[in-house]
């Protein structure tokens, strides 16, 4: 039996939290992550039998009873979690009612979970319904796509469409687009409901004037879905910074090939003559 500090679990949500922090993209305690684990992925960990503590979650997370959540705590910031794993995570078990969650490890100092945990899970339950492999919900506030609320219209096809165009990646990473919902205020139920609700269509969400919610099957995937968007909003604030003037750019036809060569489906709403 292990330790489950050393577990590949902490050991990358440690990393991937460090990473987003290095990008500038979790400013003092900005961002959260959750990462669902299975009775199955706990079998070998000896130090997560009991409940330490019970939480209050304020939702009903009853389809989720049974599972562990791994997640970072509230008030925590990403840059220390690295440093401080078992104060800034907590490993929670969602109770059979759906209304507790139960604190198996972690959270050392009394911490708890994100504010924004109702909101994690809402997405996780979204999800799931399409993807058995969902694992993990990530936020965070980069740089460029915050910048990119102010001077676009919130509308979804419009920036699929611009962000598809920055980069050739784009399109083969986020092929269904990206969802935006309205500026809402943040740790809500009401911001968690409208999210996922957007998590049927996307894998990526748009906060306007705060952030991104990312999904993924894995810490890499999740991370590195919301390294593509905001790659290509870089791009796009770069174009700004050279003066602005797009000379050529990646045609819709060229779009069309791009999902050929590499067997994805382009939201067909999102591409010309639709
Ligand atoms: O975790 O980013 O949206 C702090 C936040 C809230
Ligand atoms: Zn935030």
């Amino acid at each position: 039996m292990s330790k489950f500090i050393d577990s590949k679990y902490v050991k990358k949500i440690c990393e991937i939290t460090y990473a987003s922090y290095d990008h500038g993209w979790d400013e003092r305690n900005g961002g959260n992550v959750s990462l669902r684990l299975t009775v199955e992925d706990l079998k070998d960990f000896s130090d997560i039998a009991t409940v330490k503590r019970v939480l209050n979650l304020g939702f009903d997370a009853q389809k989720l009873a049974g599972q562990y959540f791994l997640v970072t705590g509230t008030g925590r910031y990403f840059r220390n979690v690295i440093k401080q794993p078992l104060l800034d995570l907590g490993l929670i078990r969602i109770a059979e009612d759906g209304q507790k969650g139960e604190l198996m490890w972690g959270f050392e100092d009394g911490g708890q979970p994100t504010s924004e945990f109702p909101s994690h899970l809402m997405s996780h339950i979204a999800r799931l319904q399409y993807d058995t492999q969902q694992r993990v919900v990530m936020h965070c506030h980069p740089t460029n796509i915050i910048a990119m609320s102010f001077t676009q219209d919130l509308d979804e096809r419009h920036w699929s469409r611009l962000l598809w165009k920055m980069q050739a990646e784009s399109l083969v990473v986020f092929p269904e687009g990206v969802g935006i919902i309205p500026y809402m205020t943040p740790g809500t139920n009401e911001i968690g409901a409208a999210t996922a609700a957007k998590m049927q269509d996307f894998r990526v969400v748009i906060w306007p004037h705060h952030g991104i919610f990312g999904v993924g099957s894995d810490l890499d995937e999740a991370f590195g879905l919301i390294e593509t968007v905001e790659k290509a909003a870089t791009i796009y604030s770069q174009i700004g910074a050279q003066g602005g003037q797009i000379k050529q750019e990646i045609t819709d036809e060229q779009l069309q090939q791009l999902a050929q060569a590499f067997g994805v489906t382009a939201n067909p709403k999102f591409l010309a003559g639709n």
